[in-house]
């Protein structure tokens, strides 16, 4: 991407409601970190959706997204919303009829969609059971790059490589190098990103954007998270 690759903090505001969500976007942001994505639990309301992104907002200055559960967790208070096929899922509501009824709704609210095709790798954790998805196996390049250009092809603007929230590893760094050796969108890879090393591999792998969200409900924004955020930092100086 111009500029070179960018860093995405994810925030559950069912988990930091508010003002605390507010605390982590300013404490990220002053890291380093491009924009605050808002989302990630199940059974999340307008509500807590719209108090997190008013907070943010009056926080930091950098775009405030939703990573959707569905059309409940929309809020008009946030700039825009991935607009994402579960592009593996057997559930055909999540490839892409629950869009058909959310998509007045982001029309109504005023947000920015953005197309996207999700893309979940093994082992996907809780969005590969809750999403009944067929996980692309670790191993399985041909796989991954047949969807990555199938959601090219099909128009959408970003691929999002999922290894699962609080994955034990991320994606593996050559099924990305062999998506991006093929794809020429956008490539986000979230999931299990824990210190400068994951992230050192996924952005010579070639990820144009990293989400993490686990590592500061877990450890704060200390040593590991500052470490990949420099790994990005770096690349965007050279
Ligand atoms: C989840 O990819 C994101 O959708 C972030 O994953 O919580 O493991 O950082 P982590």
């Amino acid at each position: 991407m111009a500029g070179g690759p960018v860093h995405l903090t994810l925030i559950d505001p069912d988990k930091s409601p508010g003002a605390a969500a507010a605390r982590t976007a300013k404490g990220a942001v002053e890291a380093g970190s491009h924009l605050i994505l808002l989302g990630g639990s199940t059974g999340i309301t307008p509500q807590v959706m719209g108090a997190a992104a008013t907070a943010v907002k009056g926080a930091v200055r950098v775009p405030v997204v939703i990573f959707p559960e569905g059309p409940d967790s929309l809020a008009r208070e946030a700039d825009a919303v991935l607009f994402m096929s579960l592009l593996n899922s057997r559930r055909l509501d999540l490839v892409v009829r629950a869009h058909a009824l959310a998509a007045p709704l982001v029309r109504h609210l005023g947000l920015e969609p953005i197309p996207l095709g999700y893309l979940v790798v093994a082992p996907g954790m809780r969005v590969g059971e809750v999403g009944e998805v067929d996980v692309i196996r670790r191993d399985d390049t041909n796989g991954a790059v047949g969807f990555a250009l199938a959601a090219e092809y099909l128009g959408m603007r970003f691929l999002y490589l999922e290894a699962g929230s609080g994955a034990p590893a991320p994606v593996p760094a050559p099924l990305v190098k062999a998506v991006r050796e093929v794809v020429s969108i956008p490539l986000i890879v979230g999931g299990g990103i824990r210190n400068a090393s994951d992230a050192a591999a996924l952005l010579d792998a070639g990820a144009d954007a990293l989400v993490t969200g686990t590592i500061t409900e877990e450890e704060g924004l200390g040593a590991a998270f500052r470490g990949i955020l420099e790994e990005v930092r770096h690349r965007r100086a050279r």
